[in-house]
């Protein structure tokens, strides 16, 4: 899959759309998901042109995914999770019901989730 930089949160990157990041680094933006699944629901985006995660680890730099692991840490003890926990998820491509074609990840979390496994 091609990189469409008309996607929603291409837009957000170059503040074409309004969001109120709670996390922002050189590599890294993090913002609430505008339509939340539990308490914490945010959505963690390299800023860097990738589809999936796939496409992350095939092409960005080693400082970006050092970036962007170290972003899941810090957003989880800003949220306030790190000792309830919390739960990562990717959806990608078709099959995985990916809506958006910007690599993100969802750190859901501030109740228990329960088993979501198929
Ligand atoms: O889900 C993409 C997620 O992105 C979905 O939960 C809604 C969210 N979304 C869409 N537009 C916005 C804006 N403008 N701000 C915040 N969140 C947004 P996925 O299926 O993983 O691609």
């Amino acid at each position: 899959m091609s990189y469409d930089p008309s996607n929603i949160f291409a837009k957000i990157l170059r503040g074409e759309i309004p969001s109120k990041p709670v996390y922002q680094s050189e590599h890294v933006l993090a913002f609430p998901d505008i339509s939340p699944r539990a308490p914490v629901h945010i959505l963690i985006i390299p800023k860097g042109a990738y589809t999936s995660a796939q496409d992350f680890s095939e092409k960005a730099s080693p400082a970006e995914k050092i970036a962007f692991i170290d972003a899941i840490g810090a957003i989880a003890a800003e949220q306030g999770v790190t000792e309830t926990g919390y739960r990562l998820i990717a959806n990608t491509g078709t099959h995985g019901h990916q809506e958006v074609p910007h690599f993100h990840l969802h750190l859901v979390g501030g109740r228990a989730l329960g088993s979501m496994l198929p």
